[in-house]
């Protein structure tokens, strides 16, 4: 590859069409969820929308973090050259991250005609509380092109664990040390070393912009006319420009690059987070589906007065169940393909050793027997048993959707074992005895009065 700067630009260029392309392909993936997981994702889906508009036009979001009154929107105003934010002596002045186009910034990224700079006010870190604040501040830097971290002093520790959750989001950051007005120069200098060597490691040592937002009033001895002196307070302008040409710098050496890396990152961590959380979504209603069947069927078992119904009736449970689960991994499977997979499970996995039909049979035999004497409390252990089977199966099944149906490296045998390994079984069969006790109606088999 060539590494003169024409070339570096077309790269550029490419990795622009790609973030693009990245953006949009998830976008697409997050359209294909069922409603029920777009409902959850509306917010993301948004910022996405929002990130897509923001790149194809090719908008650099400058974003400034920093302590409560540390000068933040005196900053905005600064480099805007107008008053647009409110600044404020009573710290947590600023209550919402808002943007401003910053018009005078004069950068345009080349052949993109929308393309402008914005300047991203936010709240002191240490303002917006606990968890709101953490999310707030990850939202706002995870869009960011560039960091303005704004200190007047020397970095104290909140400000230093601020600055490393920044650094861990991969943007640029500048650090810049503002109200310098307020210090001697000696005071400035060592300020500045002690707030570089805190730096050091976490960003690049250039930079670092030393500023004036909104300086003090200081007095003006004028001379009269008449040889007289009178004293004016003013307030002098503030000094921002070497801030200026830094971002300018950054934005004019990276700028097509960088909205386009943040882009493409912004995608990519969208659709983890949107895997994980359809696998989340997915995990509990499959649980549910799992769980609801499992307690259905010891019901049936432990109440069902016909005997050959225990196991007709069973299988038509657990392939309802089934049935059920490929469709919350968004596979469709028919009642008999759904059979056929409850079968296969209860066959390689030996649920037949667990009791599954020895038990039922055993139950239905003994119904047999006893007739509609065969008390409720003998049969519930068996309910819960079958119950336990098809538990298991449910499982199984749910780790077969899981891989997209199929077993994977595995086989239905490995997965069943591995299953029970992990499967505190007295727990589950405990659970599935009050459920059945629960819904058994007593009365009807005259067992309570
Ligand atoms: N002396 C001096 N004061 C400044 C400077 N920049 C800001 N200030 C003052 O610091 C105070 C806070 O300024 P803001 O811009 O409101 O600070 P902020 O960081 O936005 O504060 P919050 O929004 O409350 O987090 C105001 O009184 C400003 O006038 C500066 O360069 N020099
Ligand atoms: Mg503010």
């Amino acid at each position: 590859m060539s590494t003169d700067s024409h070339n570096s630009n077309s790269v550029s260029d490419a990795q622009y069409q790609e973030a693009i392309a990245a953006v949009e392909k998830t976008l697409a993936d997050l359209r294909g969820c069922p409603d029920a997981e777009k409902q959850r994702l509306q917010d993301d889906i948004a910022q996405l929308h929002s990130m897509h508009e923001k790149i194809s036009s090719g908008r650099v979001e400058v974003v400034i973090f920093g302590e409560i009154s540390t000068g933040k929107s005196a900053l905005v105003n600064a480099l805007i050259g107008r008053d647009v934010a409110d600044v404020d002596v009573q710290g947590g002045w600023t209550k919402q991250v808002w943007g401003t186009a910053w018009e005078g910034a004069g950068h345009r990224i080349k052949g993109l005609d929308s393309s402008e700079v914005v300047i991203v006010d936010t709240p002191g870190i240490n303002e917006v509380g606990g968890a709101d604040r953490a999310e707030l501040a990850d939202v706002t830097a995870r869009r960011a092109d560039l960091i303005l971290f704004v200190t007047d002093s020397d970095l104290n520790d909140t400000e230093y664990a601020a600055l490393v959750e920044l650094a861990a989001v991969q943007k640029p950051i500048i650090c810049v040390f503002n109200k310098q007005d307020l210090y001697q120069p000696q005071e400035r200098e060592q300020l500045t070393q002690m707030i570089k060597q805190r730096l050091d490691g976490l960003i690049p040592a250039n930079h670092f912009a030393l500023t004036t937002a909104d300086p003090r009033e200081v007095e003006y001895v004028i001379e009269q006319p008449d040889g007289s002196t009178k004293s004016e307070w003013r307030k002098p302008d503030p000094d921002v420009g070497e801030l200026k040409s830094l971002i300018l710098e950054i934005l004019e050496k990276e700028g097509l690059g960088l909205i386009a890396l943040n882009a493409a990152m912004y995608a990519s961590d969208k659709s983890d987070r949107v895997a994980a959380l359809r696998v989340e979504m997915r995990n509990r209603e499959a649980d549910q589906v799992i769980w609801t069947m499992a307690a259905t069927k010891a019901v049936v078992v432990a109440a069902n007065p016909i005997p050959i119904l225990d196991i007709i009736g069973g299988l038509a449970v657990d392939a309802a169940m089934l049935a059920t689960l490929s469709k919350v991994y968004g596979l469709s499977f028919s009642m008999s393909q759904a059979r056929g997979l409850a079968k296969s499970i209860s066959a390689a996995g030996g649920v037949y050793a667990l009791g599954e039909l020895a038990t039922s049979a055993g139950a239905s035999f003994f119904k047999l027997i006893t007739g509609t004497l065969g008390t409720a409390l003998t049969l519930i252990p068996q309910g819960a048993a079958v119950g336990f089977g098809s538990y298991i199966i449910g499982k199984a099944a749910k780790k077969y959707f899981e891989q997209g149906g199929s077993w994977g490296n595995g086989s239905a045998k490995s997965v069943v074992k591995d299953i029970l390994a992990n499967t505190d079984k007295d727990s589950v069969v405990s659970h599935l005895k009050d459920e059945i006790r629960q819904k058994l109606d007593w009365n009807r088999h005259g067992e309570r009065s």
